[in-house]
């Protein structure tokens, strides 16, 4: 059994165990196609590799680095009697698809490598040591989120008839990513095993609503008649009541962009007892503006990545407390989980520090052809996404995709359902967005049609590169034809890739003098309409990408580089920043 739809993080309490089973797992390379004998068995000759993060880094081998298919990883464990309870193992992100086995036997199996997935184990353990298999495949392509095109070997020569000898020999495949970012994958979030009691709550759904000094707090949960206690942050008890009834907390304090406050839901039922932190906040779109709480709100900040040296794109909680701090000393109060879901850890964080979230998708690399052959992916994962983070006050706005193809009506036909359905499933109804980068902007009907239109652009880079002039120009005159609609626009992406130390007295492409000239440019257009309501720089810090011509040890358009140094630009948004809105 696998459940999806409820997602409660894990946590230990007066009624509820949890036992982590990250560390150092046994591992081993697989092949493209699946084995059906490594997960019955020890693996023999397993490599050492550290769970939660990519194996693709942990080693210096190119194998590991460059590995498409399947990969096994093998852990022992063993329980202190537990009786009269419900035992979970659940599992923050395997990426991409996986399939778990206990003991030998296969007891889970799951595609999407960015949101959560459990399994019940209550009658599947040993009294003894349990042994407990994960195989992984990596492959994308033109049917999974993030796509990946269908080719499977190095491109480079290929058509050319004097590569053709060389193309008959055995070149290994590989994954080559639609998308602008690392193929990073394993086990990149922990692995726990938690207990409830056998009757128990498995989801909660907090929404509140501001009336003058009071807010109205509504605890939902799937189970009846569960009592509710809510706190404040000083652990004060300011209302009670049952789980679906409108409770009162008077004099409340808002959660505010840069000013977090968090309040606590102590739901009982029965034996069972869980704690769901919330925020007390509300967020519209009115017509130009995003209002946070009423106020006009203008997102400063980044598109992000998971990202870091050796993680990979695995679980580095050292660096999310680092990236919001670099974030407050910036002067930004907001990013973008470009381009998939990020860990509940880091979403609960922002929660913490008042940092504002836009939530995405993993839907990037999406052509037109992509449209017919997803199936109920995008809807799934939308879904999921939703159930998932529905209660974090840092998150403000669901972006479907980045950068989809959407030049035409059957993108607008594919994304209006999804549009509906994230407002639908999200019991706050936040603002929806897809965030594209069209090349004809004036054919999109699909942006326009969203609460917010996010728009990526990269004028004075790689188009009019060098020339911040014609830049200029372009930009406006999109800004111009969007200011039409009388929607909010956010830059969500806009950047000049710049290599750490390299200067120019001229500012030139990839100094860092261009890129503080380029955002300078650039903003003095987005400063001149008032329809624009946030900016989005790309990307927070440099990151790995996948090897080619276009990127020198990944992409280089950080404003930290990936180790988190600043680069001139960072001094010159703190500056920008700190004196805007
Ligand atoms: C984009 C993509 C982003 C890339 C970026 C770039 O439009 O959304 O994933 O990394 O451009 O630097 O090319």
């Amino acid at each position: 059994m696998i459940s999806g739809d409820f997602m409660l993080f894990p946590q230990l309490n007066e009624s509820r165990w949890l036992f982590s089973l990250d560390g150092i797992w046994n591992f081993t390379l697989g092949g493209e196609a699946f084995d059906e004998n490594a997960p019955k068995s020890i693996i023999k000759k397993s490599e050492k590799i550290y769970v939660p993060a990519s194996y693709n880094d942990q080693k210096a081998d190119a194998r590991f680095r460059d590995h498409y298919g399947w990969v096994y990883y093998q852990t022992a464990f063993a329980l202190p009697a537990i009786s009269n309870a419900r035992i979970m193992l659940r599992f923050g992100a395997v990426t991409h698809a996986c399939r778990v086995y206990l003991n030998g036997e296969e007891i889970a199996e799951h595609t999407g490598g960015f949101l959560p997935f459990e399994v019940e184990i209550t009658d599947l353990l040993n009294a003894g040591e349990n042994l407990l298999t994960v195989a992984v495949c990596n492959i994308i392509d033109s049917t999974t989120l993030p796509v990946g095109n269908e080719i499977k070997q190095s491109m480079f020569g290929s058509g050319l008839p004097h590569f053709e000898s060389v193309k008959a020999t055995k070149i290994k495949p590989r994954n080559y990513p639609n998308f602008d970012f690392f193929n990073y994958s394993g086990i990149h979030r922990s692995v726990c095993i938690y207990t409830t009691p056998k009757e128990h709550i498995d989801d909660v759904t907090v929404t509140t609503e501001i009336n003058g000094d009071s807010a109205a707090v509504t605890v939902k949960t799937d189970v009846e008649n569960a009592s509710v206690v809510i706190f404040d942050a000083e652990k004060n008890e300011v209302a009670c009541g049952k789980s679906g009834e409108a409770l009162t907390i008077t004099n409340v304090h808002l959660w505010q962009p840069g000013k977090a406050y968090l309040y606590t839901a102590k739901i009982t039922y029965k034996n069972d007892c869980y704690t769901q932190k919330f925020g007390v906040r509300s967020v519209e779109v009115k017509g130009d503006k995003f209002l946070i709480n009423g106020a006009p709100f203008y997102f400063k900040g980044f598109g992000k990545h998971e990202d870091s040296e050796t993680n990979g794109r695995g679980i580095n909680e050292v660096l999310n407390i680092k990236d919001l701090s670099l974030m407050k000393w910036i002067g930004a109060n907001s990013f973008r989980t470009s381009h998939y879901p990020y860990s509940e850890e880091m979403l609960s964080l922002c929660d913490e520090e008042g940092i504002v979230v836009i939530a995405e998708t993993p839907a990037v690399g999406l052509g037109k052809e992509s449209y017919g052959k997803l199936g109920n992916a995008h809807k799934k994962v939308v879904e999921d996404m939703i159930s998932r983070d529905k209660n974090h006050p840092s998150i403000v706005m669901w972006s479907l995709a980045n950068e989809p193809y959407t030049e035409e009506d059957c993108a607008y036909d594919y994304f209006m359902p999804l549009y509906n359905l994230a407002h639908k499933t999200d019991p706050q109804s936040r603002p929806v967005t897809v965030v594209v980068c069209n090349n004809d902007y004036t054919k999109d009907k699909t942006a326009v049609a969203m609460d917010v239109i996010c728009i990526n652009r990269y004028y004075g880079w790689y188009i009019f590169g060098g020339d911040l002039d014609a830049a200029k120009q372009a930009m406006t005159a999109e800004m111009n034809y969007f200011s039409k609609y009388g929607k909010p626009l956010i830059i969500t992406e806009y950047g000049a890739d710049t290599i750490s130390g390299m200067h120019s007295a001229v500012p030139g492409m990839f100094s860092e003098e261009y890129q503080v000239e380029y955002y300078k440019c650039i903003n003095s257009v987005l400063d001149s309409f008032e329809f624009v309501i946030g900016e989005h720089a790309w990307n927070f810090a440099d990151f790995q990408t996948v090897q080619g011509t276009m990127r020198a040890d990944g992409n280089k358009k950080g404003i930290f580089t990936r180790d988190r140094k600043p680069k001139l630009a960072a001094h010159y948004f703190r500056s920008r920043w700190q004196n805007k809105k």
